[in-house]
């Protein structure tokens, strides 16, 4: 059975769920060669316009990579598993379409890294995030280290993966590793998030996805022209000639994804 489950719980949204409740949906290397084959399979199908990933069990989102799976890897073995990690959880990133990460319970090492590549995290009440790495004797290896300082800043990402605390749902908001902090059922709020996306413009998603990530990377002046092109080819859609009219004329748009 696969580690990663696919379900369609609306129209145009994909629900990717890590699957090991029992392990408190550790990452072994298996879940992430699962994920990476859904990842290839939404990349080619146009009608998802939204994807949220979750955990199993309602205890934990993700509670890091599999320790029991890391505890005998020699040098070259955790290379590989990292460089894995890596490329999936930027293949996730990359997604042309909007990625939720619905966290309730526990994201820890790895967990922490599976939802900072979503672009948008919403936390439960009784979210839990952490880089407890320094604990095993190890640090983060799936680009938790580069996205969490790009996202929180050198002081807290510091703060975090060298003291290995654990944070809560509202830290995590104030930090900027959650976008928001859902008062009621994280899954439902995420499932609620997904539909409201799928109805927008995709195509706008995707390059305002673009011009966020690029700019990232980029200085001001590169990230400007980046953003110029994106801006100028949204007016190639015909969602941008709907989106506006809609506007003008007082009624909501209905977006067609061309
Ligand atoms: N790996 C493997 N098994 C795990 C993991 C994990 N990360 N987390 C929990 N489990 C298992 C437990 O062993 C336990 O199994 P069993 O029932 O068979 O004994 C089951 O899940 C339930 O866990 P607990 O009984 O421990 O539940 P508690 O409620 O007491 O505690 C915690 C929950 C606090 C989440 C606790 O389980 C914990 O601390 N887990 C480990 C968290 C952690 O350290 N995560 C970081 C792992 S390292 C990492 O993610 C590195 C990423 C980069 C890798 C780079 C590649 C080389």
């Amino acid at each position: 059975m696969s580690t990663v489950l696919r379900s369609s719980p609306a129209e145009g949204v994909a629900r990717l769920e890590i699957h090991r409740p029992q392990a408190l949906n550790a990452l072994m290397p298996e879940v992430l060669i699962d994920l990476d084959a859904h990842l290839s399979a939404i990349e080619s199908d146009a009608s998802v316009r939204a994807v949220i990933v979750a955990g199993a069990g309602g205890k934990a989102f993700v509670a890091g990579a599999d320790i029991a799976s890391m505890a005998s890897m020699d040098a070259w073995a955790a290379e590989a598993f990292s460089a894995l990690g890596q490329r999936v959880l930027d293949r996730l990133s990359g997604l042309s379409v909007p990625v939720i990460a619905a966290v309730g319970g526990f994201a820890l090492g790895g967990g922490c890294e599976l939802a900072m590549a979503a672009d948008i995290v919403l936390a439960g009440p009784n979210a839990k995030f952490g880089q407890p790495e320094v604990k095993l004797g190890v640090i983060p290896g799936f680009g938790g280290t580069q996205r969490l300082i790009r996202r929180v800043g050198p002081a807290a990402a510091l703060d975090l993966c060298l003291t290995g605390r654990m944070i809560d749902a509202q830290e995590a908001l104030r930090l900027g590793i959650a976008s928001r902090v859902v008062e009621g059922d994280v899954e439902e709020a995420a499932l609620a998030l997904a539909v409201e996306l799928a109805q927008l413009a995709p195509r706008a998603l995707t390059a305002a996805k673009r011009a966020l990530h690029e700019a990232a990377n980029l200085d001001l002046a590169a990230a400007q022209r980046a953003e110029r092109s994106l801006f100028a080819l949204c007016f190639a859609t015909a969602d941008q000639k709907e989106g506006m009219a809609a506007f003008l004329a007082k009624r909501p748009a209905t977006f067609t994804g061309r």
